[in-house]
């Protein structure tokens, strides 16, 4: 079904930022590799509809058919290793025949297909990696690029600048309050550094189509100035930002139909308000805002119809251990808050369908547990919060995209602390595989994907906070 696959594509592609402007501590020196040479500065840019995935993401039951046989070949107290017959050493879970850190929850895993094996060294050296053929399965990306960017990024996003059908780069900068934006030239190369003013401190941005032209249009939110700036896509490029008051703090947002009137509306994530603004759009700004508290900490946003009435809802996570939800009316109006606790501190969350029903799921990550959570959708607007799934430290950003092509959604993280975004392949069934690490650039914030290639294969990039840089990881199918 195209709706549902553009809701979860668009809640977690586009929509999804969660910007967790902390400040960036690093611990690697990242590698800015300046990469680009090209300095073709022009920022002319008729933008188009910017994603036209057209690959479905329902969840047929299918997993991973190459057996592995379980061994014990690895030293004691190793992470990541093949359990041995369903054990490991103390202190290690196996998980998913997986041998990971002891999860907080002691549940088993409610799936079936124990047998799953992953392939522990398909890290970007899987032999069919290259070959062009994207097989199921298959995780595989090229040496990462990394490039300059604004001052302090805290948000990526990809965005057809100039029409040509390849993905460019844009990253909102909280540091030099401003939106920088560099053209990918079709090689794996990019273009010069061009930028726009915003607000003070941007700390996400998005695209929308604010005034229903056929233009894709930015929103960024302005974490210090307690307000969002808007660009309208122009003939050569963008017009000045305009700005609209929201709550304070404003750390995250996403873009919508709410009150079906065929205008984008805006959800706003206020971190020191508790409160989710919402702005209807009127086609040329925004109209009345609505308040909207929720539970404490708010950092995160995703949108989706949680419950099937074809009403947009939204979910926010939040990091006192809760992600509250609320219902869209489809006028504009929402239910009352609930929360769905989850426990630690959330820094991230998207919805998809994840296993095998035709209910929306949500998986939330939690950034000082390591964990990523599946929240199961009951279809009327609850969730069921399932057994937590390793992620790698410090999740700062995730998002939910098929990278394996087998029709299963899988979660992409960045960790903050490490350098780097793991990837969970998805089974279909609610569960996910043992953590894939990739190197990027010192303290990733957050993460997209994009073609920037323009190779018809979805790529990973980043905002690394501390070192003004991005990274791109090109999908090598
Ligand atoms: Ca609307
Ligand atoms: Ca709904
Ligand atoms: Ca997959
Ligand atoms: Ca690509």
């Amino acid at each position: 079904m195209a709706f549902r696959y553009w809701l979860a594509l668009a809640t977690s592609t586009v929509f999804i930022s969660a910007c967790s402007s902390g400040a960036g501590r690093d611990t690697d020196d990242s590698t800015t590799v300046g990469s680009t040479t090209e300095p073709t500065t022009t920022t002319s840019m008729t933008t188009e509809d910017e994603t036209s995935e057209t690959s479905e993401s329902e969840t047929t039951e299918e997993s991973t058919t190459t057996e592995e046989p379980t061994t014990a070949g690895c030293t004691p107290g190793e992470e990541d290793c093949t359990c041995n017959q369903g054990m490991c050493d103390d202190g290690l879970a196996c998980v998913d025949d997986v041998c990971m850190p002891e999860p907080m929850t002691t549940e088993e895993p409610t799936d079936t297909d124990t047998d799953t094996t992953m392939d522990p060294t398909t890290t970007g050296g899987d032999p069919a990696c290259g070959d062009g053929e994207p097989v199921a399965t298959e995780l595989c990306f090229e040496d990462p690029i990394t490039i300059g960017m604004g001052s302090g990024p805290t948000d990526v996003l990809a965005f057809d600048l100039n029409g040509d059908d390849i993905d460019d780069l844009i990253t909102a900068n909280a540091l030099s309050n401003n939106l920088t934006m560099r053209q990918a030239l079709g090689n794996a190369m990019f273009g010069g550094l061009s930028a726009i003013d915003a607000g003070s401190s941007p700390s996400s941005v998005i695209a929308a189509f604010i005034n229903n032209d056929q233009d894709l249009d930015l929103i960024a939110t302005n974490q210090m100035g307690n307000n969002l700036s808007m660009f309208l896509a122009t003939m050569d490029g963008f017009g000045p930002q305009a700005n609209t008051a929201v709550g304070m703090g404003p750390v995250s947002l996403a873009s919508g139909d709410f009150n079906k009137d065929t205008i984008a509306d805006v959800v706003v994530v206020n971190a020191t308000d508790n409160n989710v603004t919402f702005l209807p759009g009127t086609g040329l700004g925004f109209g009345e805002p609505l308040s909207l508290p929720t539970a404490s900490g708010p950092v995160d946003i995703t949108t989706g119809d949680f419950n099937g009435d074809q009403n947009l809802d939204f979910a926010v996570a939040t990091t006192s251990g809760n992600v509250s939800i609320r219902l869209g009316n489809g006028g504009g109006l929402f239910s009352n808050n609930t929360n769905v606790s989850v426990g630690g501190a959330p820094s991230a969350l998207a919805t998809g369908y994840l296993n095998d029903d035709e209910h929306l799921d949500l998986v939330v990550a939690v950034r000082d547990q390591g964990l990523v959570y599946m929240l199961a959708g009951d279809g009327f607007g609850g969730f069921t919060v399932g057994i937590p799934f390793d992620c790698g430290p410090e999740p700062s950003d995730m998002l939910l995209y098929d990278f394996t092509n087998d029709d299963n959604l899988d979660i992409a993280v960045t960790n903050q602390s490490m350098a780097m975004v793991h990837i969970l392949e998805g089974t279909g069934l609610g569960s996910f595989e043992a953590p894939q690490p990739f190197t990027v650039g010192a303290s990733p914030v957050a993460l997209t994907i994009g073609d920037f290639n323009g190779d018809g294969a979805m790529d990973i990039a980043t905002a690394n906070n501390s070192v003004a840089t991005s990274t791109v990881l090109f999908a090598n199918p």
